[in-house]
């Protein structure tokens, strides 16, 4: 009453009116082994087009729950195989983010193996849509919705002291189990799996975080096809007119 859009869920605001009905989410693609650098990459990447709205999208959120016979074998599991994940609901969720829908990101819970089946990452249409996974170039339907692929290609032998250090502060692993799996599932997943996405890839970003020179060009490149886009859409004659001036 007051005049304040303060009391509106957002889930009722009128987004995809607003953004209007053929305008199309800008969507990347961010793969690499594990320990690569995506999420580093994909932070810089939003860092810098904060004048615009991103959003981030992580393979990892559609990790399949693992059911009562996987649980008790853990050890056994094979978190690297493109059958980890749950492709289906997130082919949904980018269908639905390419039509400026809001959609609900599912929570996965690293420790129990489990979605949390209350728990939701709700997230709003946006201009641009990051996907980051080591297999998001696996599926051909997922590559497809991509308007730009990027492999971060960083040595294995960084990634898996990378690797060590993340599982053990962050994830609660002992250095000789991370150890064991990484000889037994993520390195032969990585050879069988990730590696052969590469040829898939419009820029292979060597050094990952560290190549500040690769992500400044590709956040040039996303602000050109950004503008053109809006402007195309939102000003269609305009570009008629000049075409005609330059006559
Ligand atoms: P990134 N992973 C886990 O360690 N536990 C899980 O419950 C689910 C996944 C690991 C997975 C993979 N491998 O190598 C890694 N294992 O998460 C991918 N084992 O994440 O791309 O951030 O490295
Ligand atoms: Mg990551």
């Amino acid at each position: 009453a007051d005049g304040h859009f303060t009391g509106l869920h957002f889930d009722e605001y009128p987004v995809t009116k607003h953004l209007g009905a053929n305008k199309v989410p800008f969507v990347i693609g961010v793969a690499g082994g594990t320990a690569s650098g995506k999420t580093t990459v994909c932070d810089m990447i939003i860092q810098q087009l904060h004048d615009h709205r991103v959003v981030l999208v992580n393979q990892d959120s559609f990790y399949r729950g693992l059911t009562p016979e996987e649980s008790a074998k853990v050890g056994e599991y094979n978190f690297d195989h493109p059958d980890a994940f749950d492709s289906e609901a997130l082919l949904e969720c980018l269908e639905q983010l390419k039509a400026n829908q809001p959609i609900k990101i599912p929570e996965y819970d690293f420790k129990s193996h489990q979605r949390c089946s209350e728990k939701f990452r709700k997230v709003n249409a946006s201009d641009v849509i990051i996907v980051e996974g080591i297999l998001i170039f696996h599926d051909a339907r997922l590559r497809e919705y991509m308007n730009m692929k990027i492999f971060v290609d960083t040595d294995a032998d960084v990634r898996l002291a990378r690797r060590i250090r993340r599982d053990t502060l962050e994830r609660g692993r002992d250095v000789n189990g991370v150890i064991e799996q990484y000889g037994r599932f993520v390195k032969p997943a990585f050879d069988d799996f990730v590696l052969p996405t590469k040829k898939y890839a419009d820029v292979i970003l060597p050094r990952g975080g560290d190549n500040h020179v690769a992500i400044d060009l590709i956040v040039q490149h996303i602000r050109t096809k950004l503008g053109q886009h809006d402007l195309r859409k939102i000003y269609p004659n305009v570009f008629v007119i000049q075409s005609t001036f330059q006559v």
